[in-house]
């Protein structure tokens, strides 16, 4: 089962970084991320069997995350796979201080993957052949998030879909 922890983001703004994937891809070309996958990756775990699925599960839906706020506000690019993401410029510490807390806790199970640099950002077109450039539209955005979602990866012809196998306990 191919896994990822992330956050998904609520249906308004799951609509507004839609909109925002609509207006980049007349500039950027590729291919356009439907709304029901765009997502914040917090964990990338690869390929894992099915015991290991349900073990991170049962470890999800046993934490509460300390609730947060990310703001919207930059257009940015991974020239070489051809990905378009919206991101922060700046206040991306209680991003990091949760991909961190949730690395320890996969650790703690022996998982591995942690990588050496997170650059949190929502992918809204893959395979682009052009960057984003001046000529897009400021982007201003904020996203309250409150819990993180396991979630596994399918590959079908028209992309890739996910379906949320577990989540954290929403605070009191
Ligand atoms: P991306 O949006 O930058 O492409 C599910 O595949 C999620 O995990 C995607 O959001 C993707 O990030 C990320 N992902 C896919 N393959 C990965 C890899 N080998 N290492 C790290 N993250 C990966």
């Amino acid at each position: 089962m191919r896994l990822f922890l992330a956050l998904m983001p609520p249906p308004a703004l799951r609509r507004r970084l839609g909109e925002l994937a609509d207006i980049a891809w007349p500039h950027c070309g590729g291919r356009r991320v439907p709304d029901d996958s765009l997502h914040l990756t917090l964990a990338f775990l690869g390929e894992q069997p099915e015991p290991r699925a349900t073990e991170i599960g049962d470890w999800l839906a046993r934490l509460t995350i300390l609730p947060g706020q990310w703001r919207l506000d930059r257009w940015g690019g991974f020239r070489r796979p051809g990905i378009v993401w919206v991101g922060g410029a700046e206040g991306e510490a209680p991003l990091r201080d949760l991909q961190y807390q949730l690395w320890d806790g996969l650790e703690g199970m022996d998982l591995t993957g942690r990588p050496k640099h997170f650059a949190p950002h929502i992918t809204l077109l893959r395979r682009a052949p052009r960057q984003p450039g001046p000529a897009l539209p400021d982007v201003s955005l904020t996203w309250d998030y409150t819990r993180v979602e396991l979630i596994q990866s399918f590959f079908t012809q028209g992309g890739s879909h996910y379906v949320s196998l577990a989540r954290t306990t929403l605070p009191e």
